[in-house]
């Protein structure tokens, strides 16, 4: 059990009104909020040890390499990594899965080949998936969601064939909050001889992962959706696959020789990491899993799967409510998206915000899977590690008096 009201004292920016009304934050879907001692850390950091790294032999320099490398060690460790060879610092999911596309995708993919995704995959799981296809001439398929809002593997089944040269799917859904049978998928992809591709960003942040039990071949998530700072993310892929892979950019830092014409490259994981890499932010991603380690991954689960437990059967019973995604709540994760009846989103998240709740309105960047649900868009509440069923009580508040608001004109 965690006591979310203890560790919300060490998040200063929660300690703010909006709109007069003490703040709510509900949009950790999109960004989370950064402990103490992830802000300590980057100042720290900046303030004593500033330094590029992997090239100086001043006594900076050597701590600044000392530290990002020791983060990249957490990072490992955090994600049961076998090595940390295996463990590339880019600048978030999307980085991430576009170098796989890149790289990965150029060298195994070719005319009449398949990539595999579904249609709840966020837009940084698609976009560089439909461009490999373009690229290669490939084909880009799609499985299907069931009623109740899960990944339907019948479907999967069906699309996942021997003509399957990547599966990338999403760990956990940023719009319908399920969690994705990844070691089903990648047991599938590779009795095909897909690789697995997965897209760890609403995962990694709130539940024990581990990639070699997943057996998934690429994982990829963002720092800043877990406590980290933003522009930082990792791209964790098994050796064997990332020595066949050419690095993506080029320059210094990732080079072993460069002679007139060609040039030879750093083993890895460096051989990725093209230029000064966001060494502040490697270092404070290190803070952040030291913080979320100490709390315990299972434990920020369980207490956030008590808060589903305690709001969701609040919220279905408000008239003329859709929750998007499984209404069960042993099955349904801290992301919550809805409507209500004759509401846009955007008005129900700007009335929200007046009750200084903050959520998110939109498509999510999820644009096919709002199509499917045949929605244009949604409000979303998001919770995380800090939040509190005080917090779930506000949230129901302000949409029962935004509700009352449009419905008589006045809260
Ligand atoms: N979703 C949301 O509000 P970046 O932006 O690279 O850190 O993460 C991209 C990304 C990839 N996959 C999933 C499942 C995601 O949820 C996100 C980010 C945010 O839902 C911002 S659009």
């Amino acid at each position: 059990m965690i006591n979310a009201d203890k560790i919300r004292q060490q998040f200063p920016i929660l300690f703010q009104e909006v709109n007069d009304e003490p703040l709510v934050y509900l949009d950790n879907a999109a960004t989370t909020q950064k402990p103490k001692a992830v802000l300590d850390k980057l100042t720290y950091y900046y303030e004593n040890d500033n330094a590029n790294v992997h090239r100086g032999v001043h006594t900076l320099a050597e701590r600044a390499t000392k530290d990002y490398e020791g983060a990249r060690e957490k990072v490992r460790a955090f994600i049961n990594a076998n090595e940390t060879a295996e463990t590339l610092f880019t600048r978030g999911t999307t980085t991430s899965l576009n170098w796989i596309a890149k790289s990965y995708g150029d060298l195994a993919v070719s005319a009449g080949d398949e990539i595999v995704i579904s249609y709840m995959e966020h837009h940084s799981n698609i976009i560089p998936w439909q461009q490999l296809a373009e690229r290669k001439g490939a084909t880009l398929k799609y499985i299907e969601i069931t009623k109740e809002g899960f990944l339907d593997m019948e479907s999967a089944k069906k699309q996942i064939t021997a003509k399957t040269k990547i599966v990338s799917i999403a760990h956990v859904s940023n719009v319908l909050g399920v969690i994705n049978p990844i070691k089903e998928l990648a047991d599938l992809a590779h009795k095909h001889g897909a690789v697995m591709v997965v897209d760890g960003a609403q995962a990694v942040p709130h539940m024990p992962v581990d990639v070699q039990a997943l057996d998934a071949d690429f994982y990829a998530f963002s720092g800043h959706k877990m406590c980290g700072p933003t522009g930082i993310g990792v791209l964790y892929g098994k050796r064997a696959l990332l020595e066949k892979m050419a690095p993506v950019e080029f320059g210094g830092e990732m080079i072993d020789f460069v002679n007139l014409y060609d040039s030879t490259w750093k083993e890895l994981p460096w051989k990725f990491e093209a230029g000064t890499p966001n060494i502040a932010g490697a270092i404070a991603l290190g803070a952040a899993i030291d913080f979320l380690t100490e709390i315990g991954l299972e434990a920020i689960h369980q207490h956030e799967a008590e808060l589903v437990a305690y709001v969701l059967p609040k919220l279905q019973a408000i008239e003329g409510i859709t929750i998007y995604g499984p209404q069960n709540p042993k099955d349904h994760t801290g992301v919550i998206a809805f409507n209500l009846e004759n509401l846009h989103p955007h008005d129900v998240a700007t009335a929200l915000d007046m009750e200084g709740v903050a959520v998110r309105a939109g498509h999510h960047c999820a644009q096919p899977l709002l199509k499917y649900l045949d929605v244009p868009a949604t409000a979303r509440a998001s919770f995380y590690l800090y939040n509190t069923k005080a917090d779930a009580d506000r949230l129901i508040e302000a949409i029962l008096a935004t509700k009352e608001f449009f419905q008589h004109g006045s809260i």
